[in-house]
């Protein structure tokens, strides 16, 4: 056995080392300090600027964990590998019992674990709503469906899809949750996850459970709200998006909405529709619920090859007459049947034009 294996332990070299890895634990948290998080991620709710400061403590001190823990092992990797001429069973030298090392391992960390909760246990709250800020707050709905969000206002008679609006500075309350098993028969009630990441908030989506969260806006913009819980076949299609508005044009997008509610829908202008842009269409949008295949290869929906020519299936799922009016208006307003929801075409994210160029498309199947 070489010398090295019982002699001096922590030769000049090691403490080099440590000095080395001490520099750059030192330059990575000067890092952390000044990282500037919001030009890659802004700050956009009430929440997000002391989520932020949680992120900053944890990382801080995360840094030279991260940097002593690996580079020990590095290091000792080096100094004491396996030399051509030790034997096969060279054993390593014998170390225990090191009450001070002990003590500042179990210490230090234990510390800021405790610093965390006492810090983490006075911000999670702010997102739950509690007192008076939370009463004088609008209550309004988040639903996770299969694969689409659904937004309930007060005073909206019907739900809005997918792209949800909330007025800058006005505080809210979102009660979370997801479609129970009534509303999705074929393949019964799912988890899904309510994200923005711009407001720092996270917040799963259960079915027969209620969880509100509190918050209030403080940019005006656009973020995305992503699923986060694998939900299934569309999971991947499962986003949508959050407009924080000023409250003028918040107020103009929801008297626009009352209005929508209260005039019966246009129907849909079929002319001109382009099956191939149709096609590419169905490709991104549809083919999750639906096979172009016949009305019996069912995967959510049924396939909808033979559509409107499909001598066993001369009707639609709603009772209408298969023509291309007709499977306009499932598009433009969903349907809600026996196999399930089809979703209506803001939840499918659709224009008029959409719809006529999917018509044409599905006009071609046979
Ligand atoms: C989330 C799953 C889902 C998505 C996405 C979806 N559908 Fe459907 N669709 C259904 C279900 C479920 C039905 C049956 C509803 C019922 O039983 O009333 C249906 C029914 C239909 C029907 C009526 C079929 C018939 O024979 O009466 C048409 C047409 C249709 N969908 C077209 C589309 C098109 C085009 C798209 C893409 C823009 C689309 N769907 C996206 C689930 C979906
Ligand atoms: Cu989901």
């Amino acid at each position: 056995m070489r010398q090295e294996r019982s002699g001096p332990l922590l030769d000049a070299g090691f403490w080099r080392a440590v000095i080395v890895m001490g520099i750059i634990s030192a330059v990575l948290m000067y890092v952390v300090v000044v990282f500037p998080i919001t030009r890659f991620l802004p700050e956009a709710s009430s929440v997000s600027v002391p989520i932020d400061k949680l992120f900053r403590f944890c990382w801080f001190f995360g840094v030279p964990i991260l940097v002593y823990v690996n580079g020990m092992m590095i290091y000792f990797a080096i100094r004491y590998r396996h030399r051509p001429d030790d034997p096969m069973d060279a054993v390593g030298s014998q170390i225990h019992d090191n009450r001070a090392l002990e003590a500042a391992w179990t210490i230090g960390p234990a510390v800021l674990m405790v610093a965390l909760a006492v810090f983490s246990y006075f911000i999670i709250p702010m997102y739950y709503p509690t007192g008076q800020a939370a009463a004088s707050a609008v209550t309004m709905e988040a639903i996770g469906h299969k694969w689409y969000f659904e937004f309930r206002y007060p005073g909206l008679k019907q739900s809005v899809m997918n792209v949800m609006h909330l007025p800058v500075g006005v505080p809210v309350t979102l009660d979370i949750t997801s479609a129970e098993a009534t509303d999705d028969v074929l393949t019964g009630a799912v988890l899904h996850s309510f994200w923005v990441p711009e407001f720092r908030l996270k917040q799963d989506m259960i079915p027969g459970m209620v969880v509100p969260i509190h918050f209030t806006p403080t940019e005006v913009g656009t973020y995305r709200i992503i699923c986060s819980e694998f939900c299934g076949q569309g999971h991947s299609h499962m986003w949508g998006s959050v407009v924080v508005d000023s409250k003028p044009d918040f107020d103009r997008w929801y008297a626009a909405q009352q209005h929508a509610a209260a005039a019966p829908a246009a129907a849909i202008n079929l002319a001109g529709g382009d099956a191939a842009a149709g096609q590419t269409l169905f490709n991104a949008k549809c083919t999750v619920c639906h096979n172009a295949a016949p009305f019996a290869q069912r995967k959510v929906g049924p396939g909808l090859a033979g559509l409107f020519n499909d001598p066993a299936h001369p009707n639609l799922v709603n009772g209408q007459k298969a023509t291309p009016q007709n499977v306009a208006g499932i598009l433009q307003h969903g349907a809600h049947g026996t196999m399930g929801v089809m979703p209506d075409m803001q939840a499918n994210g659709l224009t008029p034009s959409d719809i006529a160029n999917l018509v044409a498309f599905l006009k071609t199947l046979h």
